[in-house]
């Protein structure tokens, strides 16, 4: 069997921040895993290289569920961001290393394909409701079946989910937050527009999804679902923050259109409530914020049991490795539902060759042995961390708000 004989954290900056782990063995085979943590990427690098790594030398890197429950127990402080991006990381780089030293895609290893490939959605996104449909007509004319629609809000400067670039969305920036306010009101009013003219404009055989982004009250949340029931969206994202899980009891009182949460999770704790009480019907955790390949397929295990759907998320701050690895994921699992997919830069695609493809707006791991996905670490050593944050976001009497 592999033995653990070394590992190392690459941070790079081909664009945006990626932190990747890099596990090697005895038998000259390796495995990489993401770590990424937008905003806070050198607190999990540190705890992979101060506290993670030492533990792992020598270790066989076949017991990929002893290490797990190594690292999940063995911290005694469990949960949270930053760990779980950490035993995540270590766990795709063991799940690639299994699939290399098997000579498989780490999909096979998960029971094999339960579908052709994952339907992914891409990202329309304009200052107004007019541009935001031209760029979802971009993404018809290329295939997807699926598309989210964000525009500007008439009276907000600046808003979630809208970027000056046509098909990228790069929210870190800065060496300090950016400061952008919201108003509910003028949001609430503007979006069952954006989703009329969508109709009309794009018809009914695209799925249209939105995200609201933690930004609404449950109340609130419940209203905008109502207002959205005539244009059958595929999913409302993040209508409301989501550590009072109950909250949602008040949002499923009130509309029929489907929910999704859980890009922010880290466990399937942060779930259990939503998915047993069927108060959700897609769950966005993804394999480089909730603990890995591993620990994402009990989430999706639970979720299978009450009819909820995976539908991880899939931003540019998830690097090629996570996208691998949700794809190998996706490709198996029984519940799937859809995949994001915020394609990456031309320059991070350099850093990250990779074997996942897309076409006609489904996505396929492909099929080298491991995630197949891997990390130029020449090239990625000519991009230096570049310090950023995610914007913050107040209300427009200056209160701290969500971002
Ligand atoms: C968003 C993300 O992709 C999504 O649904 O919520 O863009 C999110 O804002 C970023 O991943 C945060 O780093
Ligand atoms: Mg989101």
């Amino acid at each position: 069997m592999p033995r653990i004989t070394s590992a190392r954290v690459i941070v790079t900056c081909p664009g945006r921040n990626f932190v990747t782990l890099k596990i090697e063995t005895d038998q000259g085979v390796y495995g990489v895993g993401d770590a990424t943590l937008n905003g806070r990427e050198l607190a999990v690098a540190s705890y992979l290289e101060d506290h993670v790594i030492p533990c792992l030398i020598g270790r066989d890197a076949h017991r990929i569920e002893d290490i797990w429950q190594y690292l999940y127990k063995g911290a005694y402080w469990r949960r949270g961001p930053v760990t779980m991006s950490a035993i995540a990381a270590v766990d795709m780089a063991l799940w690639d290393i299994k699939g290399k030293v098997a000579g498989l895609p780490v999909y096979q290893l998960l029971g094999g394909a339960a579908r052709e490939g994952c339907m992914v959605y891409g990202h329309a996104n304009g200052s107004d409701v007019e541009e935001t449909i031209e760029r979802a007509h971009e993404y018809l004319e290329q295939g997807y079946k699926a598309v989210r629609l964000q525009s500007g809000v008439p009276g907000l400067a600046a808003t979630y989910g809208v970027s000056g670039e046509r098909f990228y969305y790069e929210p870190a920036k800065g060496s300090l937050p950016e400061e952008t306010l919201w108003s509910t009101s003028k949001y609430m009013r503007h979006v069952p527009e954006l989703f009329e003219r969508g109709r009309e404009a794009l018809g009914w055989d695209i799925h249209l999804l939105h995200d609201v982004h933690h930004r609404l009250t449950p109340i609130e949340a419940g209203r905008l679902g109502k207002d959205l029931e005539p244009y059958r969206l595929f999913w409302l994202e993040d209508a409301t923050p989501a550590e009072n899980q109950a909250g949602f009891r008040l949002i499923r009182q009130h509309t029929t259109t489907p929910l999704a949460v859980g890009e922010i999770f880290n466990s399937v704790w942060d779930a259990k409530q939503l998915i047993e009480e069927q108060l959700i019907d897609y769950i966005r955790a993804t394999v480089v914020h909730a603990g890995g390949i591993t620990h994402l397929r009990r989430i999706a295990g639970l979720a299978d049991l009450y009819q909820v759907r995976t539908g991880c998320h899939g931003a540019t701050d998830l690097s090629p490795v996570s996208m691998a690895a949700a794809l190998n994921f996706g490709l198996s699992v029984p519940n799937f539902g859809i995949q994001e997919y915020m394609r990456h830069s031309a320059e991070t695609d350099e850093v990250f060759p990779h074997a996942y493809s897309l076409s006609n707006g489904l996505m396929h791991p492909g099929d080298k042995p491991g995630l197949g996905v891997d990390i130029d670490e020449a090239l990625a050593a000519k991009y230096a961390y570049k310090r950023a944050y995610l914007p913050v976001n107040r209300l427009e009497d200056g209160t701290m708000f969500n971002w």
